[in-house]
């Protein structure tokens, strides 16, 4: 091990450029490469030069008994890696040197890197900021997820219509990871059980005649910023196992072999693409079992390898972070290996379950609460239905031991849900064996404890906090906004990167004439960044004197992309109609997927584009009015859409979304956010104060109040500017040649049944653009806003969020 080490040292002593070199040279070994090929060469030259922290961080964390903490996600939305290597492992210059022998500027190479779109949205991105964080933080915290063929889809529009294309990210190869066989291990699934008692009189169960499928790890670093930690983010992919084929082939039925050794590696093929609403399929369960059974073994296997047999230590040294309910399978999972494979018995096992799990819920809405059914369980995990059936029956004595003679209660907390079709509730499961149960914001988590898990609240109220979310600020604003970062970096010194409380101090440059005009400068260099590419992808100009107005997310109706296209509509009629005198010039831009069976979401996205379309072939309408529905929305499109954003719209219905992170970066790289109260964006408000925060709509207990009687009519009839919009759209006029295809859209607005309650919020968000324009229009109050957005962002790192996992959760 001591040769391996010095030969790693010495590959990181030589410098990047000798090592792109020999990867051109020898790896390629032709004189001629492109730009993909010279991509791999660097990433896989800087690559090596973390090799040997790589190692020094492992064998430290085992050395010194430090608190191991699992972070276990079905999603991990890295986007690209280079950039944020480079600057985290403080190659940046060497890598810029290094690259004129070739021509090419470095950001020209990090625009051939696929995404690794291994998420929907917020939740996996997330997952992915955190790791930042937590190396960064030089905390020891490995992610455990899947290593998924196809990523998020590819979307296309098609006549204005979302058209979904696979996304075949690892088609070139993926430079950052190492396969790591020696961690390989074999999860069971179907087959049947069966007990036995053993010679001590012990009642022992085995699960027999399973299909196994193997769980081969592949590794990808995850560099701190400039501090020599590279944790792991641990990725599992689906094989067939040896012994499986050779039984089937010896038989003879080749075929069936082959076709069973397909079925193994379908598991982790691709990436389920509903962001908010339960899946449901088999194929999904199988996922989540076999992610959480391959990282629960990785890490018994660690434990046993420097501990033994011997558990009464494990929680103190080890903790799972359940990222949602998708890994909550877990629960069962760790107590089948303690009692079957370990021989612990179940008050034992128990201990250790309920002391190392902690859950995080992401989400209120009830269509994404999951469930499985019992039926499926029971013949795709008949061991875990079993453990599962136990865990209830122990845990309704107690609720029955809390809430005597009330059979209402029983059935209401229980882990099953009786009817027809039994149900096993993962939210549930969760928090009955979780010792930590968070939600992602202030708001969230108080609705959680009053609303969805009440009876669990007043159960364990110790259980459940508030971890508010955050996002990198080494992604999200040094590496993605250089302009911004530089200009930051000579006012107060470059300790923000870590600290971004730092920040605060711009608040003493606000009237600064100066600064106020770099400012402004930085601003409009990255919108020329974004006009750029939403020529190239859309086909629009968007002018970079107007005022950027963009909102980006997943398409859903609750994050109501149709109320800022009912603005649009509102804007483009008033231009028309000549009223243009208190209008600002805007571009608006929205961009988002629409899960594939969503057909509202794929309406919503249809009715954008028509809307583009029009507004943008009238010559009238376009010196006021521009709008662009950009195509594949992605972590890279973020990283030019953020710094060059003016204006963020957060206006979901208040009360539905658990927190947001895309308004964090808007506002950390200087937007203004019009928003409701929903979400962090209270928070945001909070730090910045109502004079630098758009704020409009129902709060989250009106929209509660509203729905006991809620009359669409009413707010259309007092509103002539909505009135007009919905006639406009009923009329045909953004859908010509396809008539009537808008009214389900009309329909659910004036339906006394809309939960997102449109019709209620138009007025009130539409007087609110108002103020905005007329903000916009005096240019250094509105940079002043920028500057006090930005100042106000330090809370919303995930430095601090993490820090807070750290301290109150995993106390590592
Ligand atoms: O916590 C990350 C992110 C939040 O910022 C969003 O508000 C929330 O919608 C999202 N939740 C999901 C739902 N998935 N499930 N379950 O993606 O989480």
């Amino acid at each position: 091990s001591k040769k391996v080490t010095t030969s790693l040292s010495k590959l990181e002593d030589s410098s990047l450029a000798q090592r792109v070199q020999r990867h051109v040279n020898h790896g390629l070994g032709r004189d001629k490469y492109d730009k993909q090929e010279l991509f791999q060469a660097l990433a896989l030259s800087v690559k090596e030069k973390m090799l040997q922290r790589w190692r020094t961080t492992r064998q430290a964390d085992s050395q010194f008994e430090r608190k191991q903490v699992a972070y276990l996600s079905l999603e991990f939305l890295m986007g690209r890696a280079m950039g944020n290597a480079v600057m985290n492992l403080d190659l940046l210059q060497e890598t810029q040197e290094l690259l004129k022998a070739y021509a090419v500027e470095l950001e020209e190479l990090e625009q051939v890197e696929h995404d690794a779109g291994l998420g929907n949205g917020g939740l996996g991105r997330l997952a992915a900021c955190f790791l930042d964080s937590c190396a960064s933080l030089d905390l020891s915290v490995t992610g455990y997820g899947i290593r998924y063929e196809y990523g998020m889809f590819a979307q296309k529009l098609v006549d204005g219509f979302q058209v979904e294309r696979p996304d075949r990210w690892l088609r070139e190869g993926n430079p950052w990871e190492v396969r790591v066989s020696e961690h390989n291990v074999i999860v069971p699934f179907f087959g049947h059980t069966s007990s036995y008692v053993d010679p001590n009189g012990r009642r022992n169960v085995v699960w027999l005649d399973t299909q196994d499928v193997l769980a081969v790890a592949y590794d990808m670093p995850v560099p701190g910023y400039k501090n020599d930690r590279v944790n792991t983010l641990r990725l599992w992919k689906s094989e067939a196992t040896d012994d499986f084929d050779l039984e089937e082939f010896n038989q003879g039925d080749y075929t069936e072999a082959v076709a069973r050794k397909n079925m193994a590696e379908q598991i982790t093929m691709v990436l389920y693409p509903n962001d908010a609403s339960e899946n449901g399929k088999e194929l999904r369960l199988r996922q989540q079992y076999f992610l959480s059974s391959a990282s629960l073994q990785d890490l018994l296997n660690n434990w046993v390898r420097q501990h033994g047999t011997d558990f009464s230590d494990f929680a103190k040294f080890n903790v799972m972070q359940l990222n949602d309910t998708h890994p909550s399978i877990a629960i069962p999972e760790l107590m089948r290996l303690l009692i079957d494979e370990y021989f612990l018995e179940w008050d034992q096992a128990w201990q250790v379950v309920s002391q190392t799990m902690a859950y995080t819920n992401h989400t209120l809405l009830p269509e994404a609460l999951e469930r499985w059914s019992v039926r499926m369980l029971e013949h795709m995990l008949p061991r875990i239905l079993e453990i599962i059936f136990e865990i209830n029956a122990r845990y309704l004595d107690l609720v029955a031991h809390q809430w005597p003679g009330d059979e209402q209660k029983l059935a209401a907390m229980s882990i099953i849900e009786e009817g027809n079709e039994p149900h096993v509730r993962m939210a549930y499961l969760a928090i009955v064996a979780s010792f930590s149960v968070n939600g992602v914001a202030g708001l969230h988590s108080k609705l959680l404890t009053s609303g969805l898990f009440k009876d669990f609240y007043q159960l364990w109220p110790h259980k459940f906090n508030n971890k508010t979310n955050g996002v990198t600020p080494r992604r999200w604003l040094a590496n993605c906004n250089p302009q911004l970062a530089s200009l930051l970096t000579k006012r107060l010194g470059n300790d923000w990167v870590t600290d971004l409380s730092h920040l605060n101090a711009l608040n003493a440059f606000t009237d600064d004439k100066g600064f106020i005009k770099e400012w402004q400068q930085v601003k409009q260099n990255n919108k020329a960044v974004l006009q750029q590419l939403i020529k190239a992808e859309c086909d629009v100009d968007f002018d970079t004197n107007m005022l950027f107005d963009v909102q980006v997310k997943r398409i859903h109706e609750y994050k109501r992309q149709l109320l800022n296209i009912l603005h649009v509509i509102h804007l483009y009629h008033q231009i028309q109609q000549g009223n243009t005198s208190n209008m600002v010039p805007r571009c608006v831009l929205i961009g988002g997927k629409a899960a594939p069976g969503y057909a509202m979401a794929k309406l919503i996205i249809k009715l954008a584009s028509n809307v583009a379309h029009m507004v943008n072939s009238d010559p009238s309408v376009t010196p006021f009015l521009r709008v662009a529905f950009l195509p594949n929305y992605n972590v890279s499109a973020m990283e030019k859409i953020c710094p060059a954003t003016d204006l963020s719209e957060q206006i979901s219905t208040a009360g539905k979304e658990a927190s947001g992170t895309g308004n964090m970066k808007f506002m950390m790289n200087g937007a203004v956010t019009i928003g409701t109260l929903d979400g962090a964006n209270v928070e945001m408000l909070e730090e910045v104060g109502e004079d630098n925060f758009f704020l409009f709509g129902l709060t989250a207990e009106q929209v509660m109040q509203q729905r006991q009687d809620y009359r669409p009519q009413h707010f259309i009839d007092a509103s002539p500017a909505l009135n007009e919009v919905l006639t406009l759209i009923d009329s045909g006029h953004f859908s010509l040649l396809e008539p009537g295809i808008f009214s389900p859209l009309i329909t659910a607005i004036t339906s006394c049944d809309d939960p997102w309650m449109t019709a209620a919020d138009f007025e009130s968000y539409r007087l609110s653009q108002e103020h905005v324009a007329k903000v916009y229009k005096n240019q250094t109050a509105w940079t002043q806003m920028s500057i006090r957005n930005t100042a106000a962002s330090g809370r919303f790192s995930s430095d601090v969020t993490i820090a807070k996992y750290r301290d109150e959760i995993w106390k590592a």
